[in-house]
């Protein structure tokens, strides 16, 4: 088994796949509806997405793959031992649709149900974002690291409404949106989960939270945070399940601590 192989491979497709979304963005699109008005997927997601798997299968047979667009309908979600690809073909499909800038794809290399690769990019900003377990996490082939931020009153918080209309869960999200707006620097609200956690790795965001999310949307991020010197635990102070819907990722585990003691617990159910 060889790493080197493995992220090389990932890295050339992520690039094709970005050189796709980039071309696109600015397109008129064919915008198909999923679980509600605001789960939108387009023909580029899908796209994106085989041509991942396509690449990925055709040098390295045995791997497997978990992706939003391929196991999301309906399909039972089974992590094995074996080299698994978690891949979101663009997270923020609804800045894509939009043309808002802030859209990427996320790829994730778990083996032996240990997260390997994590790769982010944004093709439209050019940010690349990159981790290897134990190597540390880069953009653009810098080394980057968390703020380090210990206190709430000095944070910058990203938050994310998601895309669940269900009136308990955005009580819980306007709630603790409320209580958190009063305690720190300020809260910004991208529509992408992985840039989001990319933010704090980088240092220009402190902390980051959400409730619904899927496996997809924070596996590369998930590395990426943690090899920048960050913290990604369950909201709930745990350890993190990236298979939980749950997650918060922090530059300090001081912040971590505050953050998920003002947190109204939500667990989502799957849909
Ligand atoms: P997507 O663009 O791949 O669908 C926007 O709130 C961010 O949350 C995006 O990263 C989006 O991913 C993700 N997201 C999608 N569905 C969600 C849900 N039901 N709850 C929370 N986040 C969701
Ligand atoms: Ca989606
Ligand atoms: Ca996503
Ligand atoms: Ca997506």
């Amino acid at each position: 088994m060889n790493l080197d192989n493995f992220y090389d491979a990932a890295f050339d497709l992520v690039k094709q796949a970005g050189t796709i979304i980039r071309e696109k963005i600015n397109r008129p699109k064919d915008v198909m509806i999923k679980s509600c008005d605001v789960d939108l997927v387009t023909e580029t997601d899908k796209q994106v997405e085989k041509l991942f798997m396509d690449g990925i299968s055709a040098k390295f047979a045995d791997h497997r793959f978990i992706g939003e667009e391929t196991t999301s309908d309906g399909a039972k979600i089974q992590l094995t031992d074996a080299p698994t690809w978690i891949i979101d073909p663009i997270d923020g499909t609804m800045n894509f649709v939009h043309g808002l800038p802030h859209t990427c794809i996320s790829v994730a290399l778990v083996i032996n149900k240990v997260t390997e690769i994590g790769i982010v990019y944004n093709p439209i900003l050019e940010q690349l974002f990159t981790a290897r377990r134990g190597k540390g996490a880069f953009l653009n082939g810098t080394p980057i690291k968390v703020s380090g931020v210990k206190e709430l009153k000095k944070a910058l918080l990203m938050v994310e409404m998601g895309t669940s209309r269900d009136p308990e869960k955005m009580k819980v999200v306007m709630e603790n949106i409320q209580i958190l707006t009063s305690k720190v620097h300020g809260l910004r609200t991208l529509g992408s989960a992985a840039l989001n956690m990319c933010m704090v790795a980088l240092g220009g965001a402190d902390a980051n939270f959400e409730f619904g999310i899927h496996v997809w949307d924070i596996a590369a991020g998930d590395l990426i945070v943690r090899e920048a010197g960050g913290v990604c635990i369950d909201p709930a102070g745990g350890p993190l399940n990236i298979f939980s819907r749950r997650v918060l990722c922090v530059s300090s585990s001081e912040l971590a601590q505050e953050i998920s003691q003002l947190l109204i617990q939500y667990y989502p159910e799957e849909d």
